[in-house]
């Protein structure tokens, strides 16, 4: 899942999780967004069972599939929880090569996001499943959910729980990301990347995140919105495997 210890990973379950907002015409048709995790040859295409189930005959074979088993709409303004959709044993037979389950930590149901994410992740572990959790602090008791220590808090709790990766946000606090790195220990960190912004940002903050010793990335919006998505798909390949410098990788999408 991860060659070299890192790893670049499409997501793209945000139809559910935000709704059309995110979607234009073309990026909709779920084939525009698989076709460019093929081309792109990225190490893994993260849906939820739905599409993976109807469009598998477009994406099998040529990137592994990483299957997310929870999730929520945003319409719903209640304490933040993402009920399971999706079993392990479903993930097998969808030929997942990962699960991934999200935690809001500090949220008021996070007992329950625990419960259903230790089953998940021993259940994942006896088919010889890796498990990502998108661990965001989130709800009423979290202030500032980017602060470095709540990151870093959220990190160890991955750990703890047997997490393989933790999927997390970068605050943009490159010195201070070392520590929420090293808070995960033994488990990866993959960033997520947020809503579309320009490049030469987005690629600084993949530079910082990979120099504080994050694995990679999970990534939707900033590539399948891209008008060039297999340009940028090059340029963050180039910084997260080529080491390469923000400047260099820019040119590859001019
Ligand atoms: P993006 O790179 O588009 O932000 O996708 C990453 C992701 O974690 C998706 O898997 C998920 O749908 C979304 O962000 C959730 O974002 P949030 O909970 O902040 O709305």
């Amino acid at each position: 899942m991860l060659p070299e210890g890192k790893g670049l990973f499409l997501a793209m379950d945000q139809g559910l999780e935000h709704g059309p907002k995110d979607f234009n015409l073309k990026t909709i048709d779920p084939f525009y967004v698989l076709d460019i995790a093929v081309q792109g040859s990225f190490n893994g295409l993260i849906l939820q069972k739905g599409i993976a189930e109807k469009y598998h005959e477009h994406y099998r074979y040529k990137v592994p599939l990483i299957v997310k088993l929870n999730g929520k709409s945003s319409l719903a303004k209640i304490d933040p929880y993402a009920s399971q959709l999706c079993s392990v044993k479903k993930a097998v037979d969808l030929k997942a090569k990962a699960v991934g389950y999200t935690i809001y930590l500090g949220s008021p149901l996070e007992h329950q996001m625990f419960r259903e994410f230790s089953k998940i992740q021993e259940e994942a572990h006896e088919y010889g499943l890796p498990t990502i959790v998108w661990i965001y602090p989130r709800g009423p008791f979290i202030k500032n959910d980017l602060e470095t220590d709540i990151l870093a808090y959220a990190a160890r709790v991955g750990l703890e729980l047997g997490a393989d990766c933790v999927k997390m946000k970068y605050n943009g606090d490159a010195e201070g990301y070392k520590w929420v790195i090293k808070s995960a220990g033994k488990t990866k960190v993959l960033v997520a990347g947020g809503e579309k912004t320009d490049p030469a940002s987005l690629l600084k903050e993949v530079r910082e995140v990979m120099q504080a010793g994050a694995a990679g990335l999970a990534i939707g919006r900033n590539v399948w919105q891209h008008e060039k998505p297999l340009a940028i798909t090059n340029a963050l390949k180039a910084i997260i495997f080529g080491k390469k410098k923000v400047e260099d990788a820019l040119k590859l999408i001019k």
